[in-house]
Parts: structure tokens; C-alpha cells; sequence
């Protein structure tokens, strides 16, 4: 059974034993923690991701990041300098491949010496595991901003290690973000306590004088997911790393489109998320918030996907978003060039300094939409501790199960996938069918009035091609779906 425990280091090291062995790259000496904490310790302070957010987070600015990985170091190399030179990138990642997400680490390594033959990358990420420490290291060396690893891993637990070993000082990923959205069948019980362990890593860390971010998977499918639903799960993947030691989290947000949703969001999410870390008892905990852009379907036409991408851009500075993730005009396409990748963070980054200092006035439909969403976290929140009869981790394993927690359109299994989300007339993201989700009366009463209402003024019914529409819409350029459109 999980629970909400931190694991005594005993066990971790038992664990981590095995671990080092999955992979031959597990046996390098820079694997030997007391090797680690020195490594990182000699750091500079610019190249460490939570010491980045600190200063972001009291300049109330909000940073850049894009994705990128490719399979050899060399030209992973180019492509991380191309991004920090030419799209003046303030964070960069490494994006890991599909085979090391899913632990397949001699495909990966098939992958890397056909790439190697070819002279280009075969593989959608950066392998980090079979680059291990010394590649790993060689990347870090090569730029001057805090690098984070991203993934989509549900045992990320050597990748982890190796990446922490190396220098990279953050982590993106969850036992429940890292599975629901990216697994059909692996178990919850197993993903939260691999990630417990990845955050045990971070803790081990904390208790040597290292402070390393940790950054729960926001957006989860990145369609049409009702905020609160994200933001529960944002808040419960941080009570489980701060159990286990970590005290530099960024929660993070996809862009659902209506502007004063996302705002509301955002700060309920950032909100609730020290409210919540507080009331189960954990004090330090130094808490920023990611936008990520619009992660759903993309228009084609590059103009658009660029308005879109500053539109984005816009509500991350308005809503004092830290971070924020950037897209390109090559999303609908596949996999971006550096260059595309370059103008997407040059495009964000231009929009959010022109902000800056701009503030969004308090309007009643900002603060109503904000007390909305807290009110349906606190509901949800209620009955996880519920189901886990007061244990946070048992908690969300059975509201997954039985669909008090469920993500929509999500491919686990585990998921009860009952839910449908659709939009209001003002384009804000409500839920049509409710599924078994732990929601008041109150609540469930809210969100009929709000898609009667869009049903009335459209002329049709609130049914699941409203929520067809309504998927396909902001690639089509409406953000309301239109019906037959
Ligand atoms: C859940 C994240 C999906 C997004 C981008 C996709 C999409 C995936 C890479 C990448 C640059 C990569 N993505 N892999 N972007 N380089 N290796 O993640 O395009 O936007």
C-alpha cells in the first residue's frame, strides 16, 4: 500500500542499489552521492534552477523555457546554445525520448548509433540515460542557464539520478502527472512510489545543502482539462514531494483560452498550493507557477500559431506566471527546427517584457472565477482525503480509480474517463458530464447553468458534439465552438 510517508534513507539507498544497476551508465563514479553533492554545490548560482525562480519570483518577472532534445550530445548541444544565444532561452531543458521514457534503454542505445550513421536524430528526445553522467555533464558545460530534464516518464528513477548527478538542478514529472496522461495501464501505486523516490533524490539532496526544483506536469492531457481538476492533482504531487524532502516546487497550468480563466487559475492554483502545503504541515516550501502555452491542438497556418503563441504569452504575464513553456509555429507539424523553436521563445519573451509592469485590474468576474476554482479544489481536495480515510497518497490512488479524480480524455485505464468538459459562451471551461467526481451540488448546479446558458444563445443542445466542437475550435480560430465548423 502508498502512503504519504517519507521513505528513511535506509530504504532509499537499499532501493537506489538496484536502481544504478538498470543501465550500464548507473556504475559511474559521479554516481556516488557524496560525488554529486559536491558537484553540484560547486554550481554557479546562475545555473541553478531554483535559485533562477527565487530571483524571478521577487522581480515578479516571468521567464522563458522551450522544449528541445535530440539524440546525440553534440548536436543536443547545438541546438540547447542555438536556443540560449538566439531565443534567449532563460531556462533550458533537455526533452527525453519516447525508449528512455518508457525505461527501453537498448532500443534508446539502437537509436543514438543509427542517428550516429545517419549524421541526424532518430530518436524524439534526448537519451540521457545511455549519455549518462559524463554526457549528461558534457551538456551542462556547455551553456550557462539551469537546465531541466522533461519527460513523461512513470519510472523516472535512474533517469533522475543520473540527470541530478550531472548537475541538471530540476526535474519535471508526478506519480500521477507522469502516468494518467502517458501510460494505459502502468500502476498508480507504483508511479506515485517511483516518484517518491525521485523526490527522496531531491530531499537527500536538500539535506546536503542543495536546493533542487521539482515541477509537477501541469496541463496533464492539455485538452479542455477543467482547472480544477490540474490544480488538484498540482496540489497533491506537491504535498508528496514535500513529504519526502523537496522545497523548490513550480506548479504548473495549461492554457484552457478564455483569458480571466487562466488568470483566476493561476493564482488559485498558486494560492491553494501554500494554503494546502501548510495545512498538511509543511512550512518552507517555496512555491512558482509554469504557463504552459496552448497545449492543445494547434492551427496549421504559422501566422495563426504565432498569434496564438503570443496570446499565450500575454495571459502568462498578465497572470504572474514565474515560467512559462513555449510552443512554435511547427506544433501542428511534428517536432520544431531550432530556428522555429528560437522565434517562439523570442516571440514570448517580447510580449512578456512589454508587460512587465502591466497589471490586470481586479474585475468581480476575475475574483468570482478565482473563488469558483478554489471552491471546486477544496471539494475535490475533501474527498480524496476522504477515500484515502486522511492519507493523501492512498487518497488519489482511489479517487482515480473511482472517478472522484479523472481527467478527461486521458489513455490510462485506470482513469474512469466518465467526465466531459465543454465550454461556456464566454469560452471558459466547464464540465458537462460529471462522471463520479467529488463535486458539490452546489458546484455541479454552476456548471449546468453555465452550458444551458451557451446551449440557449447558440441555438443547440448542451451534448457531446458541443464537446467535439469545442476540441477542435481554437485550431479552426474560434475559441467557442461553433457548430458544423
Ligand atoms: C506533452 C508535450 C508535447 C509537446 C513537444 C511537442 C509538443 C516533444 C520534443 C518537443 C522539441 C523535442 N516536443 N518532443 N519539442 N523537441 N524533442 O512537446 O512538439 O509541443
Amino acid at each position: 500500500m502508498v502512503q504519504n510517508k517519507k521513505m528513511p534513507l535506509e530504504e532509499f539507498l537499499e532501493i537506489r542499489k538496484e536502481i544504478l544497476n538498470q543501465w550500464k551508465t548507473g556504475d559511474h563514479p559521479g554516481l556516488d552521492l557524496n560525488v554529486a553533492v559536491e558537484k553540484l554545490k560547486s554550481l554557479p548560482k546562475e545555473k541553478n534552477f531554483a535559485y533562477v525562480l527565487r530571483q524571478a519570483k521577487a522581480e515578479g518577472i516571468t521567464l522563458v523555457q522551450p522544449r528541445a532534445g535530440v539524440a546525440r550530445i553534440s548536436e543536443h548541444i547545438e541546438l540547447l546554445q542555438f536556443l540560449q544565444d538566439e531565443g534567449k532561452a532563460d531556462f533550458l531543458p533537455s526533452t527525453i525520448d519516447s525508449y528512455t521514457r518508457h525505461n527501453r534503454y537498448s532500443n534508446a542505445e539502437d537509436g543514438i548509433n543509427e542517428s550516429e550513421k545517419q549524421g541526424r536524430s532518430l530518436l524524439n528526445g534526448f537519451p540521457a540515460v545511455n549519455h549518462g553522467v559524463d554526457g549528461c555533464s558534457r551538456v551542462l558545460d556547455s551553456i550557462k542557464v539551469p537546465l531541466q530534464a522533461r519527460h513523461g516518464t512513470p519510472d523516472a528513477r535512474l533517469l533522475s539520478e543520473i540527470i541530478h548527478a550531472s548537475g541538471w538542478t530540476s526535474n519535471e514529472g508526478g506519480g500521477i502527472s507522469y502516468n494518467i496522461p502517458y501510460a494505459k495501464k502502468i500502476s498508480l501505486e507504483d508511479t506515485i512510489k517511483y516518484w517518491q523516490y525521485c523526490d527522496r533524490l531531491v530531499g537527500y539532496y536538500g539535506e546536503h545543502g542543495i536546493e533542487l526544483n521539482r515541477e509537477p506536469y501541469g496541463p496533464l492531457t492539455g485538452t479542455l482539462v477543467p482547472p480544477c481538476i490540474s490544480n488538484t492533482i498540482a496540489i497533491v504531487e506537491s504535498i508528496l514531494a514535500a513529504e519526502q524532502g523537496v522545497k523548490n516546487i513550480t506548479v504548473g497550468y495549461g492554457q484552457g483560452g478564455n483569458m480571466i480563466q487562466d488568470i483566476a487559475a493561476l493564482r488559485a492554483l498558486e494560492e491553494q498550493t501554500n494554503h494546502y502545503l501548510k495545512i498538511f504541515g509543511y512550512e518552507d516550501i517555496f512555491v512558482t507557477t509554469v504557463f504552459h502555452q496552448w497545449m492543445g491542438g494547434f492551427p496549421s497556418d504559422e501566422s495563426e500559431a504565432m498569434a496564438l503563441i503570443g496570446y499565450a504569452s500575454t495571459v502568462a504575464a498578465l497572470g504572474k506566471a514565474t515560467k512559462m513553456i513555449t510552443k512554435t509555429t511547427h506544433e501542428s507539424f511534428g517536432i520544431p527546427t531550432k530556428e522555429a523553436n528560437a522565434k517562439g521563445l523570442r516571440t514570448s519573451r517580447y510580449i512578456t517584457k512589454i508587460l512587465k509592469d502591466q497589471v490586470i485590474a481586479e474585475s468581480v468576474e476575475l475574483t468570482d472565477e478565482i473563488e469558483q476554482i478554489k471552491k471546486e479544489v477544496d471539494s475535490l481536495m475533501h474527498a480524496i482525503v476522504k477515500v484515502g480515510k486522511g492519507d493523501i497518497a492512498q487518497g488519489i490512488v482511489n479517487a482515480i480509480k473511482n472517478g472522484v479524480v479523472d481527467v478527461p480524455f486521458a489513455p490510462s485505464e485506470l482513469n474512469a474517463g466518465k467526465i466531459l468538459p465543454a465550454r461556456d459562451i464566454d469560452g471558459k471551461i466547464r464540465i458537462l458530464e460529471f462522471g463520479n467526481l467529488g463535486l458539490t451540488e452546489e458546484i455541479k448546479a454552476f456548471h449546468n447553468q453555465k452550458l444551458e446558458e451557451r446551449a440557449i444563445k447558440q441555438n443547440r443542445k448542451a451534448e457531446i458534439q458541443m464537446v467535439i466542437d469545442d476540441i477542435y475550435a481554437v485550431s479552426n480560430g474560434n475559441l467557442v465552438g461553433v457548430k458544423g465548423e
